[in-house]
Parts: C-alpha cells; sequence; structure tokens
C-alpha cells in the first residue's frame, strides 16, 4: 500500500469515524462500542508515548526508581496499566476488567458499570523495552451477561464470543490494528494531529507464507510435532525453499509481521512449559480473533483456538497462529501423533 499517497489524503478516516460508519450499516450496534473504543485508542496513545520516552527514563527520571524530586517513579508496565483501568473505568460502559497486570479480576463499582468486559495486557513483550524492541497492548471485549451482578464467569468465555479484538504496537509508528468481526483494519497514529488514520485497510494474512517464527532456544524442550513442523521449514521435502526464521520475542511486533508478511507465529507447550507460555484471554484470543478474521487461522495443536474455555483469568494455552496454509501442515502433524497415540 502507498503511504505517502495515503497520508496526502485530505479525506482522513480516523478510527472513530471508520468505528461510525461500520455502525450506520449495522443499526443494531451501539453508540457505545465507539465511546468505549475511544477510551481504548486514549489508553493507547499514552502508553504509545510513555514507551517513546522510555530511553530517556534514567536522564529525566519518568519511569525508574526515584526522580530528581525524590518521588518513587512508577515502572511502565504498572503505569501503563493504571492509566488503561482509569481510561476504560471512565468510559462508564465497562463491568469487569482483566488485565495481566492484576491477579484478580476488577469488578467495576456499580454506579460506574456499563455491559463491556474488557481484557488486556496492557504492555506485552515489556522485557524488551530496554532495548527498543516494538512492544504492545493487546485487548478484547466482551458483553457482560447480567450487569446487576457480574460475576469472573462472565469473562471465561470461549473467545468466539468475543465482539472485537485489537492490539496496538508501539514501534517506529504507533500501529492499531482493529477487527470488529468485520475483517481486519490498521489504522498508524498521526502524532501531528493526535489521530489514528485508516492505512492498512482490510488485511488480509497470505495464504501461505515465507517465514516461520519461534524461540528456537526451546527445541530441547518440543514435542514431535512442534520438532518435526520446523525441521520441515528448514528442510522441506517437497522441493521448495527453505523459510526464513524471524523471531522478535515480543509477541504483538512477531503477530503483527505475520499479519501482513505471511507465516506463521509458534509458541508451543513444551516440557519446560507444559500449558505453553501464552495467556488465553489477552494474548491467545485476540491474536487468534484477528487471525481469523484475516483470513488465517489460530489454533492450539489440537483444537481452533477460539473455542477454548478458559478455567481462570490467566490460563496459559499452546499456540499456532497464522497464514491458513501454514496452519494446516502444523494442524496435520498434531492430528498424526494423535492417531499414533490412539
Ligand atoms: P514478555 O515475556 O517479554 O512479556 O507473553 C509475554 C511475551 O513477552 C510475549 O510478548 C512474547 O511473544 C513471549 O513472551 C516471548 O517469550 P520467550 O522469551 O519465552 O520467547
Amino acid at each position: 500500500m502507498d503511504h505517502a499517497a495515503e497520508t496526502q489524503r485530505t479525506d482522513l478516516m480516523t478510527i472513530t469515524r471508520h468505528v461510525l460508519n461500520g455502525q450506520s450499516q449495522h443499526p443494531e450496534a451501539h453508540s457505545d462500542f465507539t465511546i468505549l473504543l475511544s477510551h481504548i485508542v486514549l489508553g493507547c496513545k499514552f502508553i504509545c508515548n510513555a514507551v517513546k520516552k522510555a530511553g530517556l527514563a534514567k536522564l529525566i527520571g519518568l519511569v525508574g526508581e526515584t526522580n530528581v524530586q525524590g518521588e518513587e517513579q512508577k515502572k511502565l508496565d504498572v503505569l501503563s496499566n493504571e492509566v488503561f483501568v482509569k481510561a476504560l473505568i471512565s468510559s462508564r460502559l465497562t463491568c469487569i476488567l482483566v488485565s495481566e497486570e492484576n491477579e484478580e479480576a476488577i469488578i467495576v463499582e456499580s454506579l460506574k458499570r456499563g455491559r463491556y468486559c474488557v481484557v488486556f495486557d496492557p504492555l506485552d513483550g515489556s522485557s524488551n523495552i530496554d532495548c527498543g524492541v516494538s512492544v504492545g497492548t493487546i485487548f478484547g471485549i466482551y458483553m457482560v451477561k447480567d450487569k446487576e451482578n457480574p460475576t469472573v464467569d462472565d469473562v471465561l468465555q470461549s473467545g468466539k464470543n468475543m465482539l472485537a479484538a485489537g492490539y496496538c504496537m508501539h514501534g517506529s509508528s504507533c500501529t492499531l490494528v482493529l477487527s470488529t468481526g468485520n475483517g481486519v483494519n490498521g489504522f498508524t497514529l498521526d502524532p501531528s494531529i493526535g489521530e489514528f488514520i485508516l492505512t492498512h485497510p482490510n488485511i488480509k494474512v497470505p495464504k501461505k507464507g515465507k517465514i516461520y517464527s519461534i524461540n528456537e532456544g526451546n527445541a530441547k524442550y518440543w514435542d514431535e510435532p512442534t520438532a518435526k513442523y520446523v525441521e520441515k521449514c528448514k528442510f522441506p521435502e517437497d522441493g521448495s525453499s527453505p523459510k526464513s526464521l524471524r523471531y522478535i520475542g515480543s509477541m504483538v511486533a512477531d503477530v503483527h509481521r505475520t499479519l501482513l508478511y505471511g507465516g506463521i507465529f509458534l509458541y508451543p507447550a513444551d516440557k519446560k512449559s507444559p500449558k505453553g507460555k501464552l495467556r488465553v484471554l489477552y494474548e491467545v484470543f485476540p491474536m487468534s480473533y484477528l487471525m481469523e478474521q484475516a483470513g488465517g487461522q489460530g489454533i492450539t495443536g489440537k483444537q481452533r483456538a477460539l473455542e477454548l474455555l478458559p478455567k481462570t483469568i490467566h490460563d496459559r494455552s499452546p499456540i499456532f497462529l497464522g497464514s491458513y496454509d501454514d496452519i494446516e501442515e502444523i494442524k496435520a502433524l498434531y492430528a498424526s501423533a494423535e492417531e499414533t497415540k490412539a
């Protein structure tokens, strides 16, 4: 896509305008959703700005231990979480919040309650911050069953019930990728006007890709299907060229590349992490939802990831995300491993 031409456009398609347009085509959709989204966007803008300044932390005391006034400063992930939680509660549209940073789900006080549940990881990949690697904010949105009596069960739903999901990548630019169940669109923050502008309309993941993405340092612990799959990537038996390996170690950045260029992102269960590493509610579900909406797939190895039913809010799962055909290959390897066991 021609970004230069896109930025020169005078008819700016902001994220709010885009979502409102979508609603006018579906009158049953509620304007509350646009308001909720604008609060999520605010949180993302704040985090993006804070991440950009992170390198200056030691100089000007933005984050870290103690600033020049002797005040205790908050770590970036803690600060990001606080801002996100407050932005969501102040929308008066949320009921239950689940954050990677909070052990328990937050039940919003009744006077400020609305009908949405939001699950999120405010700063995913935060172990990469000090070396300037792209990190991200991931979120998923559900509807509560009864806002007068919210319970944790309202968020322990299958990922198929999500109303929307997205992530914001805080990298060389700030990119917000969103699906409300009708395809995937990408918006880039124009810092001069403080608006996210549609730059990647209707993202479709290529049907097959040339890249695989996995932490190869865990090879010793892998199960057979993962080991076989990676071997096939390096030494294809069908005469095709080997795939390239790209692994950033920051989920949003690795998934963003997979969404745009195709290929596969793998975080399997292994002997070290028998349940996998990534979290079902705010990593596996939103990313699987986006991948499916873009024409790709998200599986746990044995099943469609969105069909999982989490038992606790911080459950983990193995996850394979990416191009349709690449996922079919790893699915077949898991199916044949199951058959051999039976
Ligand atoms: P991080 O630990 O830096 O927060 O779930 C967290 C995550 O990063 C993902 O963003 C990333 O894909 C994954 O962990 C990386 O894990 P490994 O270091 O085990 O490869």
